[in-house]
């Protein structure tokens, strides 16, 4: 286990979740070997006109609970990517929400300098001119397709973002409330009783990944002859937990215990937020009970399972269409979410299970594959890495930078340190005044967490938060006043001042 990095925490020392870890989830073991067997050779059995395939694969809210990570959660496909890939343990996304977090990877640069921090606009509305990674891709000779959810654009009359595809995007914008079950006759039985659960015997399909695995499936077929940038979107694990039934199985509940919920030691009150995604919006908030929050991380981990089988899926595809030889497979999440820690609930905070995501990167010529990476590295790095291993040219300000040399290189460090930033009311564009009064600053480096909350209109400090994450990997004691840390927190604030100067966010 790495020194520094939180684990996944849900059950009981020394239990494990599983039922049964048989049947269609784990399918598909050899895509990821033909991979390595590639590596050896590199790309040096392409002709010089070829062209690598980029797959991407994205999940929503989904933290960094994976088998790979030393969560005890059934992923068994995408262990196997991690195993032929590079897994990146400190990897961090740039705000904790949907839609500045996706503008800024699929943008390579901050939200700070998007001025887009919100779910309301459209990243467009400010950067009308920017190239996008996929529209890039589809400038340099690439067919580029979004099948699901990839940009988070549907509260705009642009949906989406047309240009940077080749073709029309498919299932790319919904409520999540309006994934029901599309079956023939009556829903069965719905067995869960918690908010936002649902657990009903019914096929993958009935819900939007089973359709976006699906879809993506065929589209894989139709783009074989011809370079590609695929993106595919998967909705889960957001909430609703509503996997098919099948996936609940895979866990017994009185294995899953409720998290801590108690606010770290001195955290300032700003760093929280009232969880209205999940509890409803003031005054008629809900404040769930102990076996509900059980039964709820219970459906977490079942739309977890249920993704792992859709990549499985798409992954099982990728090889039989013999691709895999010549595509690079990237797995990340859009950011992280709370399940009751920290008295938390989804996102929106500066917290390390908010900004940490899960990462893999699987090249064709990767060394040393299924070796883990410590370094810490940022969502907006993925641009920069794909056009270097793909050979495009590099499109002007990036603010990212490219992973190769750790795809070579395990033990390679970049920049180690990841920003990621939120501002108070989280949900400022639904307040009268349309404008935050604060925002989040926070660096991760590779032993601590600096987070300073500044004045939107003086970007004065009025509070800072400082986690030893050697000591206290949780997040549970604000540890700015400890003499031992202040040297280290010095260089860290400076890094952070230096990265967001401390004059008023306009
Ligand atoms: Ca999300």
């Amino acid at each position: 286990m790495l020194v520094g990095v939180s684990m996944p925490d849900y059950c009981h020392a020394g239990r494990y979740l599983l039922r049964d870890r048989t049947g269609t989830i784990m399918t598909n073991s050899t895509l990821l070997l033909f991979l390595i067997t590639c590596v050896s050779s590199g790309s040096t059995s392409e002709t010089p006109a070829t062209k690598t395939n980029v797959l991407l694969i994205m999940a929503d809210d989904l933290r960094a609970d994976l088998e790979s990570y030393g969560a005890r959660v059934a992923t068994p496909n995408l262990t196997r990517l991690s195993k032929s890939g590079r897994q990146f343990d400190r990897a961090y996304c740039q705000q904790a929400l949907c839609n500045p977090s996706r503008s800024s990877l699929l943008t390579g640069l901050r939200p700070d300098t998007l001025k887009h921090w919100n779910n309301g606009k459209h990243f467009r509305d400010n950067n009308p001119g920017l190239k996008t990674l996929p529209q890039w891709f589809k400038e340099h000779g690439y067919e580029s397709r979004c099948v699901g959810k990839i940009f988070h654009n549907w509260h705009t009359p642009v949906k989406g973002d047309p240009v940077s595809w080749s073709a029309p995007e498919f299932l790319h914008y919904a409520n999540h409330a309006d994934d029901l079950p599309k079956i023939s006759g009556m829903p069965p039985e719905n067995h869960a009783r918690a908010p936002k659960c649902e657990c009903r015997d019914v096929p993958d399909n009935a819900y939007f990944d089973g359709q976006v695995a699906e879809e993506a499936i065929k589209v894989l077929g139709q783009l074989k002859e011809k370079p590609f940038f695929l993106a595919v979107g998967f909705w889960k694990p957001h909430a609703p937990f509503n996997a098919p039934k099948k996936y609940w199985d895979l866990y017994n509940r009185n294995d899953i215990r409720e998290p801590i919920i108690t606010k770290p030691e001195n955290a300032p009150e700003i760093a929280f937020h009232d969880g209205r995604e999940l509890r409803g919006i003031p005054p008629n908030q809900v404040d769930f009970t102990l076996e509900q929050i059980r039964e709820m991380r219970h459906g977490y981990l079942a739309n977890i399972s249920y993704l792992d089988a859709q990549v499985g899926k798409l992954m099982k595809s990728l090889d039989q269409l013999g691709l895999g030889k010549n595509t690079i497979v990237i797995f990340l999440s859009d950011h992280g979410y709370h399940l009751g820690e920290h008295t938390l609930w989804a996102k929106t905070s500066c917290f390390e299970l908010d900004a940490r995501v899960p990462m893999i990167i699987n090249h064709p010529g990767i060394k040393n594959p299924g070796m883990k990476s410590g370094a810490v590295v940022e969502s907006l790095d993925l641009f920069p890495t794909l056009i270097e291993l793909c050979n495009l040219p590099f499109p002007g300000r990036l603010e990212g930078k490219s992973l190769v040399p750790i795809l070579k290189d395990p033990s390679a460090k970049i920049t180690n340190t990841a920003f990621t930033q939120h501002p108070r009311p989280a949900y400022f564009d639904r307040e009268p005044s349309k404008q935050p009064t604060h925002m989040g600053y926070s660096i991760r480096t590779e032993k601590l967490r600096y987070t300073e909350w500044r004045n939107w209109k003086t970007g004065a400090i009025e509070a800072v938060e400082l986690y030893n994450h050697e000591s206290d990997p949780n997040e549970l004691a604000n540890a700015y006043r400890d003499t031992n840390l202040q040297k280290e927190m010095n260089e860290a604030r400076d890094l952070l001042q230096r990265q967001f100067p401390r004059s008023p966010v306009k």
